[in-house]
């Protein structure tokens, strides 16, 4: 092999080493993985995921505000440019995941919405409760630049150890809580963890970014 050949491989190597851990993400369908998404394409209330790979149960979307009586709530079929979207003042989302029951894993979970106005809260409630924790390892919300109306969150978590399965609760207020789309993707790892943390969520922002469908 020609010495440019092997400088070039080289830089190209070290470039991409320096920039992506050894092992950074998973993809969809890969052992102990699921991904579901809500595009609320009709006003079910629960709401099943309209696209999703979870071999472990069913998951579902509650929407529902606190609000008695409530000013507006509801599954508007068209709003600012998005078909199906849930508004509520505030407007509560409870995501409820199962997932695979094996307690030697932990777990790793990264949640990307569409919404308006103001994201009052968001938790992720193991179940069942045990001793352990949740970290979150990564927040953002970015304004949707060719759609400026609408922002993405982004929220990712670790979990150790692995719950059966997730409670994700959200709340949006404002004027108006609105929520276009959401989507959750999670993988269950057995232990020993092979990874470090940080990389891992690195790496699956970058899948997450590459998915993203808006
Ligand atoms: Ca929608």
């Amino acid at each position: 092999m020609k010495k440019v050949t092997v400088l070039l491989i080289s830089i190209v190597f070290v470039g991409v080493a320096s920039a992506v851990p050894a092992q950074v993400w998973w993809d969809r369908g890969d052992e102990g993985s699921t991904w579901q998404e809500w595009t609320f394409d009709d006003s079910d209330n629960p709401a099943a995921p309209e696209a999703l790979f979870n071999p472990y149960g069913e998951p579902e979307a509650k929407l529902s505000t606190p609000e008695v009586p409530p000013d507006y709530f509801g599954c508007l079929a068209q709003m600012d440019g998005r078909q199906g979207v849930w508004t509520g003042e505030p407007l509560d989302i409870k995501l409820d995941i199962p997932n695979r029951p094996n307690l030697e894993d932990h777990k790793e979970v990264w949640l990307e919405g569409v919404f308006q106005r103001d994201l009052t809260h968001i938790t992720i409630t193991p179940s069942p409760t045990m001793d352990g924790y949740v970290n979150e390892v990564y927040r953002d919300i970015s304004v949707i630049q060719s759609d400026p109306q609408w922002y993405v969150l982004t929220v990712g978590w670790y979990i150790e150890p692995n719950p059966l399965k997730e409670r994700i609760c959200i709340r949006i207020s404002g004027t108006g809580g609105r929520l276009d789309r959401v989507g959750v993707d999670t993988i269950c790892i057995p232990e020993p963890a092979t990874v470090g943390l940080l990389g891992l969520g690195a790496g699956m922002l970058a899948v997450l970014r590459r998915r993203r469908a808006i």
